[in-house]
């Protein structure tokens, strides 16, 4: 079975969330109360036919902590509830006592602090106890009004709703406007989800890259190559084995370590493409140009250089490993990997060289270093 969508139901306490799930999913599922905030664990329901779930929340009123803590709650009970790491959110519902006739900034305050974490998330407003048709209208018009002044940044609902989830007893009225709901919803799940895909797999690479920057950095400010003395550049060609190692924890973070033969090719390639150790020496003598820098201990340009190198074999690692876990380019494009590499070098041999520039004379190989991989990792 395809996967199912997750609509988070919002709204304030009473608005009416839990009567209304209940009449969705066609049983007395969520508890429902006339006191104050009866629902306060988070929680799924889900129906057979239905190719969603709703997920419940904690009605709350709006103010700053309340919204936060609520929203990191949902956060972490979705991670866990869902077993992902960015859990997906594909819609909201987002529910507004239509008897209440208060739909303020406040109000919307709640969507847009949703809307920092799941950003395109599309929102149907929800007018719960909409027991008059003939109110309909001008409750709509509130609803748009308030979203159009207060929620520029979170964008207009793409549907505004009115819905009678219970009629009052001993009253004629029908339920209505919950066929419209579920229509409404179904229509746009399709492209919901793969928005919300697309979000997720921009994260994990966001995430991956992070953690392939931390690893660069770290690596280069490592005493191995900050206070190694004097450095050996690898005139031979191999690498350190410090960078060998770096290359395969990168590989790992983009779970490519399975295929050995990509991190032996992105290895080999640093080599051939030639030119670490004449980038090396090349950056070491431009260094030495530099007025005030030329006098400089021998072994504090060897260690700005050697850690520039680093992280430039680091970032290409990473740029390299992202595009063939993307499916972007096959690994046997060796071209392409060595203008990866040579291009990643000689940019940050010149940034290297521009922030040496700027020091005067005082240079802490470590601090320039994060100074650097600040500015590289900038660029991406
Ligand atoms: N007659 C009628 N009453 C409703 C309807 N929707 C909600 N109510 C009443 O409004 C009150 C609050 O409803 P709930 O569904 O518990 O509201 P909630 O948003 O889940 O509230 P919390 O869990 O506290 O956040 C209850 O007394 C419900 O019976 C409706 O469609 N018709
Ligand atoms: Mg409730």
């Amino acid at each position: 079975m395809a996967e199912k969508a997750n609509i988070l139901v919002l709204g304030t306490s009473g608005a009416g969330k839990s009567t209304l799930i209940n009449t969705v999913i066609g049983r007395e599922v969520a508890k429902v109360g006339n006191g104050k905030h009866v629902t306060e664990e988070m929680q799924m329901y889900e129906s057979d036919d239905l190719n969603f779930r709703l997920i419940d929340s904690r009605g709350f009123e709006y103010n700053f902590w309340n919204t936060k803590k609520t929203v990191k709650d949902m956060r972490i009970w979705l991670r866990e509830g869902l077993q992902d790491k960015k859990p997906r959110i594909h819609m909201l519902w987002f529910c507004v006592d239509a008897t209440s006739k208060r739909f303020t900034r406040q109000t919307v305050r709640t969507v847009e602090e949703v809307k920092k974490i799941w950003k395109d998330v599309p929102i149907i407003v929800v007018l719960t106890k909409s027991f008059f048709v003939a109110e309909d209208e001008e409750n709509i018009e509130m609803v748009k009004e308030t979203f159009r002044k207060f929620a520029k940044k979170t964008g207009m609902p793409i549907a505004i709703i009115p819905v009678l989830a219970e009629p009052p007893k001993g009253m004629d009225i029908l339920p209505r406007g919950i066929e419209k709901l579920v229509r409404t919803t179904e229509e746009n799940l399709d492209s919901a989800m793969r928005d919300a895909d697309e979000a997720v797999r921009d994260f994990d690479l966001k995430y991956k890259r992070m953690k392939a920057q931390a690893l660069t950095l770290a690596a280069a400010s490592s005493g191995a190559v900050v206070g190694a003395v004097p450095i050996a550049f690898p005139d031979a060609a191999i690498l350190t084995p410090m960078e060998g190692a770096l290359i395969t924890g990168i590989s790992k973070i983009y779970n490519l370590d399975q295929t050995e033969d990509l991190t032996k090719t992105v290895i080999a390639r640093i080599i051939e493409a030639g030119t670490v150790s004449m980038i090396a020496k090349t950056a070491l003598n431009q260094l030495k140009l530099i007025p005030g820098l030329a006098n400089l201990a021998a072994d504090v340009l060897n260690a700005i250089v050697a850690g520039a190198i680093v992280l430039g074999i680091g970032e290409a690692s990473a740029i390299i490993m992202e595009r063939v876990y993307t499916g972007k380019i096959d690994p046997e494009n060796l071209d392409w990997i060595n203008k990866i590499v040579e291009g990643k070098m000689g940019m940050i041999v010149k940034k290297m060289t521009e922030i040496s520039a700027g020091q005067q004379g005082k240079i802490n190989p470590a601090a320039l270093l994060k100074i650097l991989a600040k500015e590289m990792f900038k660029i991406g």
